[in-house]
C-alpha cells in the first residue's frame, strides 16, 4: 500500500512528465505539422504555376535567366519533360501527409441524417412541402474554377442585378417560393479585407444555396479594428446577432469566406451531429489534413453551440480556435460527423497564407486545462458599430 505522501509524489510525477516531455512533443509535433502545410502550400502554388507556363504551350521547353552572381546571368533552358517529372512525383511524396480513412456519413445516408424543420414561416401553409433533396440538385460542379483567380472577377455581375435576378431579398435571404423550405440556416462569414473573395463567394454560393431550396441568410460579420484577427470572436459575435435577426436562424453554418463547396449535395442543413462540412479540399489534393479539424465550414444547432459556450473569444491571430472549438465539443459528448467525401468537396480560393499566431499552442494547451464556461458566449463583449441590409448580405460592423 502506498501512503498519501508517496501518492502525492507520484502525481507530482506525473504532472512534471505531462508538463515537461508530452506537452512539449505535441508542441514539436505540431509545428512539424504546420510546416508540412506550408510545404503542401507551396507545392500547390508551384503546381498552379506549371500550369499556366503549360497553357502556355511552350513546346520548345522554358527559357530563362539564372544569377550567377556579380550581375552575371546565364541563358538557362527548362525542358517540360522536368516539369512533369515533378508533377508526377508530387503525389507519391505528399501522400503521407494526408488521412483519408476517416469515418463518414455516406452519400445514401445523407437524407436521413438532415434535420428537417416543417412550415417555414414565409410562405403560405397550404403550399406544399419541399422535397428532402431538391429536384435542383446538380452535383460536382466540375467549372468551378473558373471563379478561381483573375478570371473569377471576369464572372461577377453587380451585386444589385445579381440579387434581382435571383430574387434575393435585402440582407442576402431568400426562400423558394414553390414549396415551404424543410431547411432553415445562418451563414456566417468572419470577415476583414478581403473583398475579392467576398464578391466571388457570394456569388458563387447563393445560386448553390438556391438549389438546395433552404430558406437561408447570409450574414458577414467584419472585424473594424487593427487587433489581429480573431475568428472565434466574430463567429460568436455573429450567432448572438443572428439570433435577434430572427428567422432563418434554427442551423448555424460557420464559413470561411475563401472556401467553395464544389457539390450540391452538401447540404447546407444541420445534421443529428454537429457536422465538419468539408471532407476534402482541393490544395491538400482532396484529402483532409487532419481528423480534428474543425475549421473552414461548420454546421451545428442552436442548442449544441450553447451548450459548449461558443468559441474561445481568446484566440487573437490565425490558427488554434478551431482546434480549441473541437475540444470543447468532444468534450461535451457531441462528437462531430463529416459527410461522404465525394460529396463533401470544397475549392480554396488563392490567397497569402496568412501568418501563424506564435503564441496559439500555448493558448490551445492552458484552455485545455480551463473550464469552457469561463470563456466564450457568456463572456463575449462587443461594440455593433453598424448593420447594413445589403444585396447579397447582411453586413454587421463590429470592435
Ligand atoms: C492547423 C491550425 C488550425 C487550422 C488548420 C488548417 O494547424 O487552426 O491548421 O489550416 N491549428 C493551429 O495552428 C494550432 S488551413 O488548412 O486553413 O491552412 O484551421
Amino acid at each position: 500500500m502506498f501512503s498519501i505522501f508517496e501518492k502525492s509524489e507520484k502525481v507530482v510525477k506525473y504532472e512534471e512528465f505531462l508538463n515537461n516531455v508530452l506537452k512539449e512533443d505535441l508542441r514539436k509535433e505540431l509545428e512539424r505539422r504546420d510546416k508540412l502545410y506550408e510545404d503542401i502550400a507551396a507545392h500547390s502554388q508551384l503546381k498552379q504555376t506549371i500550369d499556366c507556363i503549360r497553357k502556355a504551350d511552350l513546346t520548345d521547353g522554358l527559357r530563362t535567366q539564372v544569377d550567377l552572381g556579380s550581375n552575371f546571368y546565364c541563358q538557362a533552358h527548362i525542358n517540360c519533360f522536368f516539369i512533369t517529372a515533378i508533377l508526377w512525383l508530387f503525389p507519391f511524396c505528399s501522400r503521407q501527409y494526408a488521412d483519408t480513412s476517416f469515418p463518414y456519413i455516406p452519400l445514401e445516408d445523407i437524407p436521413f441524417e438532415l434535420i428537417h424543420f416543417q412550415g417555414n414561416s414565409e410562405t403560405g401553409t397550404e403550399d406544399p412541402l419541399c422535397p428532402v433533396l431538391s429536384p435542383k440538385l446538380s452535383g460536382p460542379d466540375f467549372s468551378i474554377h473558373k471563379w478561381i483567380g483573375e478570371k473569377g472577377s471576369e464572372v461577377l455581375k453587380k451585386p444589385e442585378q445579381f440579387a434581382a435576378d435571383l430574387n434575393i431579398k435585402s440582407g442576402g435571404v431568400w426562400h423558394p417560393e414553390e414549396c415551404q423550405a424543410q431547411y432553415e440556416s445562418v451563414i456566417i462569414v468572419p470577415y476583414r479585407n478581403r473583398y475579392e473573395q467576398l464578391e466571388i463567394f457570394l456569388q458563387y454560393i447563393h445560386p448553390f444555396l438556391q438549389r438546395q431550396q433552404l430558406h437561408y441568410r447570409i450574414v458577414v460579420v467584419e472585424q473594424m479594428d487593427d487587433r489581429p484577427f480573431n475568428r472565434g470572436r466574430l463567429l460568436n459575435i455573429g450567432f448572438k446577432e443572428a439570433l435577434n435577426l430572427g428567422s432563418p436562424n434554427i442551423c448555424f453554418i460557420f464559413h470561411d469566406v475563401d472556401l467553395l463547396p464544389q457539390n450540391d449535395y452538401n447540404i447546407y442543413a444541420c445534421t443529428h451531429q454537429p457536422r465538419h462540412m468539408y471532407s476534402s479540399v482541393d490544395i491538400f489534393r482532396y484529402h483532409l489534413p487532419y481528423r480534428s479539424l474543425a475549421g473552414g465550414s461548420f454546421s451545428i444547432l442552436v442548442n449544441h453551440f450553447e451548450e459548449i459556450n461558443g468559441f474561445s473569444n481568446s484566440f487573437d491571430g490565425w490558427g488554434g480556435e478551431d482546434d480549441d472549438f473541437s475540444f470543447r465539443l468532444h468534450r461535451k459528448g457531441l462528437e462531430f460527423c463529416r459527410f461522404d467525401p465525394q460529396v463533401a468537396n470544397y475549392v480554396m480560393l488563392p490567397h497569402k497564407k496568412e501568418v501563424p499566431s506564435p503564441d496559439r499552442f500555448g493558448k490551445l494547451a492552458s484552455k485545455k486545462e480551463e473550464d469552457p464556461s469561463k470563456d466564450g458566449l457568456s463572456t463575449l463583449e462587443y461594440k455593433l458599430l453598424k448593420i447594413e441590409y445589403k444585396p447579397l448580405y447582411t453586413h454587421l460592423f463590429v470592435r
